[in-house]
């Protein structure tokens, strides 16, 4: 039963599946599928226990725990009420997911000047679909897009921007400050906001705010409202993941003792921060807290989660 559930954890935790929307989206497919097979005497307990495989591949991205405890908040008297409110749970959370993404795209858009430079970072589903509908209703743009070592999703950016035929310029990450005096807007995603209005976005996201404070150029974030942090409100710190030293060096720096550290995201303050674009509007920063009360609520807290450290 549980082999699936694990499985599709290592397709997490080795990133063939990633991006903060696209894990938490198949975070949700997964638990439908184990309430839709789960044997019912067992219904709570295979619940729990896939939740807690899931939440252990990657720490960072709060998308994932926000859809596992979306889905784990099920009721029900009986155990047929559960599943049948389970599988609603995750089946409304995978149009959340879908319809957010469209709404920030038609929301951000408006952000975006005609005849304008836009430089984004990484792979970020949610800012690429700002970047997308701005090319669609007719703006003029051209797109910077960094490489984003080590793992290079910048290729991915750039080619799906290109698919649909927007310009795109493919640099290396050190270069950002180099073109930023080109730049008219930065556009990324999120990993997780945190209740003060902090963002957690791919390894080298805050330089690129940094150089786009300094040349006063407007740094917009793309996230939707489970990006957010609702453990933050209670004094959580977010975990940075760090990745193997493997996806940086060959193997002979590391055999001859070179060592390396491979943080996959970083940390921008608020301050750098002109907008958050969501799926319920675009808000400042300092709105981060109102998203986790309205949106997420108190109960996300309160919901059962196991600790799944020890379960790899
Ligand atoms: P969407 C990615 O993380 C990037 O940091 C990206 O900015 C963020 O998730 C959000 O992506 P990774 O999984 O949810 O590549 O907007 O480490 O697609």
């Amino acid at each position: 039963m549980f082999q699936f559930v694990i499985d599709a954890a290592k397709k997490i935790k080795n990133m063939e599946i990633r991006g903060a929307a696209r894990i938490a989206k198949f975070a949700a497919e997964i638990l439908k599928n184990v309430a839709e097979t789960a044997p019912s005497e067992s219904f709570d307990s295979y619940m729990k226990k896939a939740a807690s495989i899931i939440l252990n591949t990657r720490p960072t991205a709060v998308s994932l725990y926000n859809a596992v405890n979306y889905v784990l908040n099920y009721r029900g008297e009986t155990v047929e009420e559960r599943r049948i409110s389970a599988i609603s749970k995750a089946k409304e959370f995978i149009s959340w997911v879908e319809n957010a993404q469209k709404i920030i795209g038609e929301i951000g858009e408006k952000r975006i000047k005609d005849n304008s430079i836009v430089m984004t970072h990484c792979n970020s589903s949610a800012a690429i679909s700002i970047i997308k509908r701005a090319y669609e209703v007719g703006k003029k743009i051209e797109v910077i897009a960094t490489e984003s070592r080590p793992r290079l999703q910048g290729h991915i950016t750039a080619k799906q921007l290109r698919e649909i035929g927007i310009d795109v310029t493919l640099i290396v990450d050190s270069a950002v400050r180099f073109f930023m005096k080109e730049v008219d807007c930065v556009v990324v995603g999120a990993d997780t906001i945190t209740a003060n209005g902090t963002l957690i976005n791919k390894i080298g996201t805050s330089q690129i705010a940094l150089a786009a404070k300094e040349a006063r150029v407007p740094f917009i974030v793309a996230a939707e409202t489970y990006k957010f942090s609702p453990k933050t409100l209670f004094g959580e710190l977010v975990v940075i993941e760090e990745r193997s030293a493997e996806e940086v060096v060959p193997e002979e720096l590391l055999k001859i003792g070179v060592k390396v550290r491979n943080p996959a995201f970083d940390v921008t303050p608020r301050d750098y921060i002109d907008l958050i674009v969501t799926e319920v509007g675009a808000i400042p920063p300092e709105m981060a807290y109102v998203i986790i009360r309205e949106r997420l609520g108190y109960s996300s807290i309160e919901g059962e989660i196991v600790d799944a450290k020890d379960l790899d």
